[in-house]
């Protein structure tokens, strides 16, 4: 098992779009084990590969309070999405913001596990919000991009302030 590292925003690689899994092998299945480390320990709710530069369409989801409901979302595609709630969501590529945000309330996806099996899933309130969530990411999309031109220059200097804070106490 290994931790991984998360990119930050506004780190380019953020907005590579995912490619489709087409093989389902071990390599895959450490690559799912090695992300729910990692968004465990983080910890966080939820991870897309993208998150961890690897611009495959493989994400890990558990939203339960008992951190044992562990789900892998690979290749999803949304049969139906309909209502729509407002969540204040957060990313572990951008800590330290959480800002409201409009999804769809209830979402019926379609996915493969890690060995290749198809599922679906239904899923409304913080789930379908989360699932929404990282499915942008595979697309390239970080939430921040739905808020104001000027929320996110704000919140892209806070982020280059800090991550040039980190590399001066590194060095020290
Ligand atoms: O840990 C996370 N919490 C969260 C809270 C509200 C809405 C979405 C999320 S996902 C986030 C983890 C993450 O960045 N996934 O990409
Ligand atoms: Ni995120």
């Amino acid at each position: 098992m290994a931790l991984l590292t998360i990119l930050r925003y506004p780190d380019p690689r953020l907005h590579k779009v995912a490619s489709p899994v087409t093989v389902f092998d071990d390599a895959l299945r450490a690559l799912v084990r090695d992300m729910a480390q990692t968004m465990y320990e983080a910890p966080g709710v939820g991870l897309a590969a993208t998150q961890v530069n690897v611009h495959k369409q493989v994400i890990v989801i558990d939203v339960s309070e008992t951190h044992d409901q562990l789900l892998v979302l690979i290749n999803p595609r949304i049969l139906q999405a309909d209502g729509s709630q407002v969540c204040e969501e957060g990313c572990l590529s951008v800590p330290g913001v959480y800002e409201e945000v409009e999804r769809a309330e209830h979402v019926v996806v379609e996915a493969e596990n890690e060995f290749g099996g198809t599922f679906k899933l239904e899923a409304e309130e913080l789930l379908a919000v989360c699932i929404q969530h990282e499915m942008d990411h595979l697309k390239g999309k970080v939430f921040v991009e739905y808020l104001s031109r000027l929320k996110q220059t704000r919140i892209k200097s806070r982020m280059q302030k800090e991550a040039r804070e980190e590399d001066k106490s590194k060095a020290a």
